[in-house]
């Protein structure tokens, strides 16, 4: 049995550009990725997607604004936590994304993604997001580098 915690993880789209930001602490350090992270006591995944792409970059979005685009489930060996990851999307926002304590905002153009320098996970699931479809992917790593193995699917409602 897995412990189940929920995280939230949010992508600000603008045309053919993406917001990402490189995180510079804690979990995920120094990876670009989009923003997000723990639900507060008595909020909705929503409202803390809402709030974390707040602190983490300064941008305000609405709750209503949110689209729900994926599902992700983080494993790890030897560790009986499954992170449990909801994925948001929307080009409505309002506000220029600035450095804050945890991130440095950037935009990347949907076509130069740095997967390099990303959670390993990401180059299997971006090009859902990036194709506008709905997914689902579940990826169980040895460590933070190595996938053991994983799945990833299309979902044709969330
Ligand atoms: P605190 O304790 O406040 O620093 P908090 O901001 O609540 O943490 P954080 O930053 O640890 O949470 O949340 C992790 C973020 O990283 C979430 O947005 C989910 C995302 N994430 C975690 N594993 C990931 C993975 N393998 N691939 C990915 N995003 C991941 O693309
Ligand atoms: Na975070
Ligand atoms: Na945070």
């Amino acid at each position: 049995m897995f412990l189940k915690k929920v995280f939230t993880l949010i992508f600000i789209r603008k045309d053919d550009e993406i917001l990402l930001g490189l995180k510079k602490r804690g979990f995920g350090k120094d990876k670009w990725n989009g923003f997000g992270g723990k639900l507060e006591h008595n909020e909705t995944i929503k409202e803390a997607a809402v709030r974390e792409l707040k602190e983490e970059c300064c941008l305000c979005v609405k709750i209503t604004d949110l689209k729900s685009i994926g599902h992700l489930e983080f494993t790890f060996e030897g560790d009986s936590t499954m992170m449990d990851v909801n994925v948001f999307a929307t080009n409505i926002f309002e506000g220029t994304p600035a450095e804050t304590e945890e991130m440095i905002p950037k935009w990347y153009n949907c076509k130069a993604i740095p997967f390099d320098d990303m959670w390993p996970d990401d180059r299997f699931w971006f090009p859902y997001m990036l194709r506008d479809k709905l997914f689902y992917g579940k990826f169980h790593y040895q460590g933070f580098d190595k996938i053991l193995n994983y799945k990833v699917e299309e979902l044709q409602s969330m």
